[in-house]
């Protein structure tokens, strides 16, 4: 085991610390200019290289995604249910998260001229539109579905105006894909999937900067917002906290509300003794960060002590490793309404369904890595209008969420393949006394 200091999500927590000191003494010592020059150019390189992956990471992903679901769909009637069970988890785990952050709004903590000044900072990057981004809001929700479609494939791709269109640019592909012979198609197939693993290695090397990025970052967004007045920047800090605050009481109400009640339809499972069982999957998966990393050891808690055949736990884990992020879907919620929330924008009903739609997409999308979720909340972000750049508040507290998330997506996967296998007959006695 690598001594704590040597761990990432201990580094990146080290860099959200140092650059709230450092941005908090550069602002009261006359270091502002030398940080916004020197300093906070590292955040922005940080934000592009997301950025810069997001697009063939949708591309490549989405793409695989869709041709693995064919054998999926095609070959088991296990997969319609899975894939079935899978999206409304993620549709009620957004909905939990809209709920939580309109309620808890961490978002309005912070004053109107803090908020006012942090749009003023970010006005410039709403990216493809030339409206005002309150007015983009405003406007009627049929646009969305409209701006979907993209006229030029390659635009769409090229554009970073609105992601939502290289996620139909990929559905599309992955679907023409499979409706041609496969010893046509394989050749393509094989290109995006050696694409979607060299991306997944790329953000793992991005991740490996993300303790500089963060440091930067919150040197900045302190600096940025305090000035002269320390107690915008503070304002801010209380405010991240509510997020982190309305992203935690999401993912608990989750766990206990939604799992619970797919074991009272499905199973006559306890939460509880399904806890005990996979419990060391989900400490796994928070330590990690990532569901891929921790597939193998939720297959083996999932059919030891779980008691979910064999059958089922192969088939429906990895897919659920892949497409299905209910912690991350719900977090993409908070985090969009509260970015929204942090520049003064009213989110309108359209635009909370949009997320809706959306988040789901962009959960699917997400790869099971460290840090997939927050680059995939450039979909979601965008399709909304709201400037990406809004990202850089949350980015110092987002490997803590993501480890929490994490164990979330497990959960979910397991909990799935629980009430998978029981409709299907291959739910065995669960073991919990050889928790090793
Ligand atoms: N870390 C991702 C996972 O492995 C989730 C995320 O980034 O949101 O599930």
């Amino acid at each position: 085991m690598k001594k704590w200091y040597k761990q990432l999500h201990w580094q990146i927590i080290i860099g959200l610390v140092l650059g709230l000191i450092w941005g908090l003494i550069a602002s009261v010592s006359g270091f502002t200019e030398f940080t916004i020059d020197y300093i906070q150019p590292v955040g922005t390189i940080f934000i592009n290289l997301l950025k810069l992956i997001a697009v063939p990471l949708v591309l490549a992903s989405l793409i695989v995604g869709v041709t693995n679901l064919n054998d999926v769909t095609q070959l088991s009637r296990m997969g319609g249910k899975t894939i079935g069970i899978y999206l409304v988890t993620t549709i009620c785990a957004i909905t939990i998260g809209l709920t939580v952050v309109n309620i808890i709004q961490p978002g309005d903590f912070l004053p109107a001229e803090t908020q006012e000044q942090l749009m003023s900072s970010y006005e410039g990057n709403i990216e493809g539109s030339a409206e005002s981004a309150q007015e983009v809001i405003d406007r009627s929700p049929m646009t969305f579905f409209v701006d979907i479609v993209p006229q030029n494939f390659f635009k769409a791709a090229s554009d970073n105006g609105n992601m939502l269109q290289v996620v139909f640019v990929a559905i599309l592909l992955g679907i023409g894909l499979i409706q041609i012979p496969s010893d046509k198609s394989k050749s393509l197939v094989n290109f995006f999937d050696s694409l979607n693993e060299v991306i997944i290695k790329i953000v793992d090397l991005v991740m490996k900067i993300a303790p500089y990025g963060v440091f930067a970052l919150m040197a900045g967004v302190i600096v940025d917002l305090a000035g002269d007045d320390i107690g915008q920047a503070l304002n801010l800090l209380g405010a991240l906290g509510w997020y982190c605050v309305a992203v935690l009481v999401g993912l608990l109400l989750h766990l206990f509300i939604v799992y619970s009640s797919l074991f009272k339809m499905f199973s006559k499972m306890k939460l509880t003794d399904f806890f005990k069982a996979i419990r060391p999957a989900m400490l796994l998966g928070f330590s990690t960060s990532s569901s891929s990393a921790t597939l193998p050891v939720t297959m083996e808690r999932v059919e030891k002590n779980v008691g979910v055949d064999e059958e089922v736990a192969s088939f429906v884990l990895p897919i659920g490793a892949t497409i299905n992020m209910d912690g991350t879907s719900l977090y993409q919620a908070v985090a969009a309404v509260f970015i929204a929330q942090a520049l003064g924008l009213d989110l309108g009903l359209g635009q909370q369904l949009t997320i809706v739609i959306t988040a789901t997409l962009a959960s699917i999308g997400s790869a099971g890595v460290p840090g997939a979720g927050i680059i995939m909340l450039v979909i979601v972000l965008q399709a909304i209008q709201v400037p990406v750049e809004g990202i850089a508040l949350i980015l110092g507290v987002d490997r803590i969420l993501d480890m929490c998330r994490t164990a979330v997506n497990i959960t979910g996967d397991a909990a799935v393949s629980v009430a998978v296998a029981h409709t299907e007959g291959l739910l065995g006695e669960m073991h919990l006394e050889d928790d090793e």
